[in-house]
């Protein structure tokens, strides 16, 4: 049975400036000959507001999609959560989706939304697509951030690598795909908050036996970025990595569909 419907999952901190451009893109996509033909016929965008201090939750309040529905649940929601980092805000959006597939994505739409139908695609045989900035040919998307960045996210790579990624290059990709019983299975289980959850996914995700398709896709750094490097996440992000393997030891299970 071909999916029926899509929920997309948009992790949200204090993006009054960016969400309302990024809900009119993603909107024009979805609604467009080429979303209806890539997309599954019911299509819900849940943006996780996570304690923002600005009107990020009013720019979902004031647009028509939010009242209008996708079968039976509105086309556009809001989820507030008490400010819990990026990664507790994709939890609590993916285990409040109820969609046959649920991906989530930026808000600043860093991935265009036309490449949402490359994860519906792999999906179609696997159970978690991982979008990748990294191209089949070596090129990187990531080459479009500011030069502390790729540095930043070479260590970060060098270090995760170390523990729990294996061949996956590209975690921190903001474009992630999975079926329903994948994603509540493996949100359910996530105990890390920060940006470490990508990668806490990924370790579960191989450790339970999943299915995964990695699928490059485009990407271009975008203005207006949440992030901000300090010494204290630094500190967190090296704590979280650290702890995965352990908070994890007791969760493999075997196989379910045969691995790619
Ligand atoms: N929930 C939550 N989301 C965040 C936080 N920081 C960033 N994000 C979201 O993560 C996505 C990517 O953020 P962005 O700032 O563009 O990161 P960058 O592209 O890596 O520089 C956007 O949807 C942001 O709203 C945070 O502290 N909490
Ligand atoms: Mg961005």
């Amino acid at each position: 049975m071909p999916p029926a419907s899509l929920a997309i999952v948009l992790p949200a901190y204090n993006e009054e400036a960016r969400l309302g451009p990024g809900l009119d893109e993603l909107f024009t996509f979805i609604d467009g000959d080429a979303g209806r033909a890539a997309l599954p016929p019911d299509v819900r965008v849940l943006v996780v507001d996570d304690g923002s201090t600005d009107g990020t939750a009013a720019i979902v309040h004031h647009r028509p999609e939010a009242v209008a529905r996708a079968g039976d649940r509105p086309r556009l929601a809001v989820l507030s959560v008490p400010h819990g980092g990026k990664g507790s805000a994709v939890r609590a959006g993916m285990l409040a989706s109820d969609a046959d597939l649920v991906v989530f994505a930026d808000a600043d739409m860093a991935t265009p939304p036309d490449e949402l139908g490359k994860l519906v695609a792999a999906l179609g045989d696997r159970d978690v697509a991982l979008g990748s900035r990294i191209q089949a040919d070596g090129s990187d998307m990531r080459a479009s951030q500011p030069l502390f960045r790729r540095l930043l996210g070479k260590a970060f790579h060098a270090f995760a690598s170390v523990w729990v990624v294996g061949p996956v290059q590209d975690t921190q990709c903001g474009f992630k795909g999975f079926s329903r019983d994948a994603a509540h299975d493996l949100f359910g289980l996530q105990r890390v908050g920060s940006i470490v959850f990508d990668v806490e996914i990924i370790y579960l995700a191989r450790r339970r036996g999943y299915s995964i398709a990695v699928v490059p896709i485009r990407w271009a750094d975008r203005r207006g970025s949440r992030m901000h490097p300090r010494p204290g996440l630094a500190l967190r992000v090296a704590w979280d990595l650290l702890r995965i393997p352990l908070i994890h030891r007791r969760d493999a299970r075997p196989r379910r569909r045969a691995a790619g």
